[in-house]
């Protein structure tokens, strides 16, 4: 991700190119290689915790950059 507000306020990460695994929780949805939602993607499910390896439909470690949230809690 390029840039991500939060959970602690007052913090901007910038995670762009450097995700390398992921543990969910109750929100499903989509990972995806480019900014705004664009080049490879990988869907991710609720209460799951991968690693970004490039196995199987996983994307490779340190190639994320946004994501879509597509059920929230
Ligand atoms: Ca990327």
């Amino acid at each position: 991700m390029t840039d991500y507000y939060g959970p602690a306020p007052y913090y901007w990460w910038n995670w762009n190119d450097q995700g390398s695994s992921y543990v969910t929780g109750c929100t499903n949805g989509v990972f995806y290689t480019d900014t705004n939602q664009k080049g490879h993607s990988q869907g991710f499910a609720g209460n799951q915790a991968q690693y970004l390896d490039g196995q199987g439909l996983r994307l490779p470690n340190d190639s994320l950059s946004s994501i879509r949230i597509s059920y929230g809690c």
